[in-house]
């Protein structure tokens, strides 16, 4: 017997920077009811669905961005959303930035912040928990930019690696889910860390600006799309899995990101897309038997992989000339 799951791309239009957590979570709640009514039993909203995509605005003193995070949840602003996640059975992926009080690498409890996404069962408990390892952008104010894009100043690099889980969806089906968060998917390295471990499913928010100011903010527009999808669909095939991938898409005061919300199936294809740069559900069938061809044909990791021929992807960070010929 195949087996089916039915997920949901819930993308987000702009939340704006004077918008609370009861807009976003106000606009939430509505899409779970689609996505229920459209037979869903996986819903993923963007990175950081609760809130502005806040790292655009600078704080000198770290601690004047703490309204931006969540220090626990559900909390008495995401109690609806979790009733909602309940009411409508559904296991739902949620972006948010965290504050955790936890021991540091020196063993010092401090408080500590990540761009986090976490994997919620129906019934309200964590199911699992990542932190964004790729983090973006820079950690001072630029004053060049148009655009800042402060992640390197509010997040410290994920601890959680990238973790893999098998839980049940819906009643008779457990599918094995991984998460990543938005600049993770343009790196080869995240998905076969996943692959590795079987994923069937990776579920993906994220918040791209449509001008890339590390190049001056030119891009042409369908380039920014294409290199968000070329990732998402290379990742798919190479790792013989699904993919949902949600954007928070739209003007948030003045500043545009790109939505193109994609469900992507191990052959790499697009299975739906969304349409517009606003609340916009759409939902795709995966048969998961379908992760089987890759992973026992072309793919099949055991088979095939070569570690011995890999050393600099785990040995080297940066790049690292060529010598150049003739070498005598
Ligand atoms: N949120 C996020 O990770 N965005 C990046 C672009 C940042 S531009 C400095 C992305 O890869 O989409």
């Amino acid at each position: 017997m195949s087996k089916f799951i039915t997920v949901a791309a819930a993308q987000l239009g702009p939340i704006q920077k004077s918008e609370g957590r009861e807009i976003a979570v106000g606009r939430m709640i509505p899409l779970l009811e689609r996505a229920y009514h459209r037979g869903a039993q996986v819903v993923v909203f963007p990175e950081l669905a609760l809130t502005t995509s806040f790292p655009r605005w600078y704080h000198e003193d770290l601690d004047e961005a703490d309204g931006w995070f969540e220090t626990a949840l559900p909390s008495p602003a995401t109690a609806s959303l979790f009733e909602a996640i309940h009411r409508f059975d559904l296991t739902v992926y949620l972006g948010y930035a965290e504050i955790a009080y936890e021991p540091d690498n020196a063993g010092v409890t401090r408080k500590r912040r990540f761009n986090t996404s976490a994997i919620i069962a129906p019934t309200g408990e964590m199911i699992l928990k990542y932190r964004k390892v790729h983090l973006p952008g820079h950690a001072e104010y630029a004053p060049a930019r148009k655009v800042q894009h402060l992640e390197k100043r509010y997040f410290e690099v994920g601890n959680l690696g990238f973790p893999v889980v098998r839980a049940p969806v819906g009643k008779d089906v457990s599918v094995n889910m991984g998460m990543m968060i938005c600049n993770d998917r343009r790196w080869p390295e995240a998905w076969r860390v996943l692959g590795l471990q079987q994923v069937e499913l990776v579920m993906l928010g994220y918040n791209t600006p449509s001008l890339n100011m590390e190049n001056r903010g030119f891009e042409a527009h369908h380039l920014r799309v294409f290199h968000s999808q070329l990732s998402i669909q290379a990742g798919c095939y190479q790792n013989a899995c699904f993919a949902v991938a949600v954007a928070k898409a739209g003007t948030e005061d003045g500043h545009e990101m790109f939505g193109h919300s994609i469900i992507v199936n191990p052959q790499g294809e697009i299975m739906a897309q969304a349409t517009s740069w606003d609340d916009e559900l759409i939902v795709a069938d995966c048969n998961l038997d379908m992760c089987k061809l890759g992973r026992s044909t072309i793919f099949n990791f055991a088979l095939h992989r070569r570690v011995e021929a890999y050393a600099r992807i785990t040995n080297q960070v940066g790049s690292e000339a060529p010598p150049a010929w003739p070498t005598r």
